[in-house]
């Protein structure tokens, strides 16, 4: 039977290799399964490209291994030494420039995706024309805490400010919706600056660009919404933005991802994604209704007061009086 030549080996193994790659970065399952925000399909894409790339440096290494192991294992009954080699320039130079070139390249679209998220315009939109100054005088201001955490462009001096800003397409525009976040051990609290609400949850409608301003009362937390693939430090006294469009109605986890004391792993809430309308109503029940009104609660567990929310977290714990007794009696 004729031998078939090496390079038709070498393609059909590059072949197979390739599209088993391309199969394994669509189906690893690694991630969980729903992508909530704009953001997910680009973080995403990202890591299929990684699982791809991981792959086919797999299957080629660990196949050669095997290769070799096979083909030029120790016949019986030799008992000499193997071929005394000792370097190849070429083959060297060849296996580190590729992972130079994969690195090189996984830095570069790792930033085009940094960039899409808004990763170098956090606050840009303090010098924007947007209409967030009208719609939210008190945005920039959040009333939770102390100390007063400001952010942005106050007094001409620039604020830093971290996290992701605005999407390119929305650079410069004010977002459509504003919520403070505040982290404190061990819960998280939400307040609506255009409405005066404050919630132990994040609603936010459906397909808005929505920028939350994140900051802690005590320790170093960190908001993350897995289903959102968003994640980001809430820092004492410091200010961190996060601009994300929510793009599929549900319910999903909001997890504190920083350990930050005892009860660490009982902070969490969730974000409820409204489609517009849902999102109006809610609003509406918020504003319409006073906090301290028992039928809110007894109506709609969902809707709980915060101190409500938060007295299951309070209990023993080293809970700011000051800011518990704030949410009770929080304006509306
Ligand atoms: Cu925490």
């Amino acid at each position: 039977m004729k031998q078939i030549p090496a390079p038709i080996w070498t393609l059909v193994i590059g072949v197979v290799v390739t599209l088993v790659s391309i199969w394994a970065g669509y189906n690893h399952h690694i991630l969980p399964t729903e992508q909530a925000s704009s953001t997910a399909p680009l973080v995403d894409n990202f890591f299929n490209v990684m699982v791809m790339i991981g792959t086919a440096l797999f299957l080629m290494v660990e196949g050669a291994i095997v290769f070799s192991m096979i083909k030029f294992r120790q016949p019986k009954g030799d008992e000499t030494d193997g071929l005394p080699i000792e370097g190849n320039l070429p083959l060297e130079a060849f296996w580190t420039a590729i992972p130079a070139v994969i690195c090189i390249a996984l830095g570069v679209y790792s930033v085009f995706v940094f960039q899409e998220m808004g990763g170098f315009a956090p606050g840009d939109h303090a010098h924007g024309h947007g209409t967030l100054m009208a719609q939210a005088p008190a945005a920039i201001v959040t009333d939770v805490g102390s100390p007063m955490i400001t952010e942005g462009d106050i007094g001409g001096q620039k604020i830093p400010v971290y996290g992701f800003g605005a999407s390119p397409e929305e650079e410069g525009n004010a977002p459509d919706l504003a919520v403070n976040v505040t982290g404190l051990q061990f819960a998280w609290v939400f307040t609506y600056p255009d409405s005066g609400i404050t919630d132990g949850e994040l609603h936010v409608p459906v397909g808005k660009d929505v920028q939350v301003n994140l900051t802690a009362q005590d320790v170093i937390h960190s908001f993350w919404i897995p289903q959102f693939r968003l994640k980001q430090d809430a820092m004492p006294g410091q200010t961190a933005e996060l601009r994300f469009v929510p793009t599929k109605p549900g319910t999903y986890s909001i997890v504190c991802a920083e350990l930050c004391g005892a009860y660490h792993g009982a902070m969490r809430t969730q974000v409820i994604v409204h489609t517009e309308e849902d999102f109006s109503h809610w609003l509406e029940s918020r504003t319409a209704t006073s906090p301290q009104s028992s039928q809110t609660v007894a109506i709609n567990p969902a809707e709980r007061s915060d101190a409500d929310y938060l007295a299951a977290y309070s209990q023993g714990l080293d809970l700011d009086a000051q800011l518990v007794s704030q949410l009770a009696h929080s304006p509306h």
